[in-house]
């Protein structure tokens, strides 16, 4: 049976929810026949990559798919690249604040996915759900835990294939926030999730279908 460890990150930066796992908490616990794995993280620089890794020896999964907070952007995103660099706007849950520093001295500039993101997109919005590709993970903890895991996964698990998705803030987190903040209802979030999933054990090769961006 395929198995698929789901992360999602504790909440940071003042709030009291993370979408990112109340989501994944929602998640059924097979999909499309791939046993779901589900796992909290810490919003920490230091600490994410290896509770990701005690995880990847605990549970051997055939595919890594972390999750996290994009507060602003509108719908589930799913990162293409993950790049080596850590520029941090706000301490993180442990009061780490790196400026400018490299993730891994001796890994590449940057890493692509290896999931079939644009197959995870078009199911997810065949099922009338918006999804797009997103082509800046950030700086933040979300692009670390991104990178570190295609950095092992290179260096130490090359039968792994992993990737990010970025989910929008769920509605009762922008009940007190500015009139127009993006938002999407948890159930929803969940569900894109599941269709993204899905994709992933359906699709060892990615589709080709248009998703690029002029800017
Ligand atoms: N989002 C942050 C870190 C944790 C999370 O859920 C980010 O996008 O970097």
């Amino acid at each position: 049976m395929t198995r698929i460890l789901v992360t999602g990150f504790d909440p940071f930066g003042g709030e009291s929810v993370n979408p990112a796992f109340e989501a994944v908490k929602l998640l059924p616990d097979t999909i499309a026949g791939a046993e779901i794995i589900k796992l909290e993280i810490p919003t920490v620089f230091s600490k994410s990559g290896p509770a990701v890794e005690a995880a990847i020896k605990e549970h051997q999964p055939d595919m890594v798919l972390n999750v996290g907070q994009a507060g602003g952007r509108s719908c589930v995103s799913i990162e293409k690249v993950a790049i080596n660099l850590a520029d941090a706007r706000i301490p993180d849950n442990a009061g780490e604040q790196p400026v400018d520093e490299a993730l891994q001295a001796d890994g590449e500039t940057a890493y692509f996915t290896t999931l079939p993101i644009k197959a995870m997109m078009q199911n997810v919005r065949e099922h009338g759900l918006p999804c797009v590709i997103s082509y800046t993970a950030g700086t933040y903890v979300c692009n670390c835990i991104m990178y570190n895991v295609l950095y092992m996964c290179a260096k130490r698990y090359p039968n792994i294939r992993a990737g990010f998705i970025h989910v929008p803030y769920a509605s009762e987190q922008v009940v007190t926030k500015p009139n127009g903040t993006p938002f999407m209802p948890l159930d929803a979030i969940a569900k894109s999730l599941e269709y993204a999933i899905e994709a992933m054990v359906r699709n060892t090769e990615d589709v080709k279908v248009q998703a690029g961006e002029t800017h």
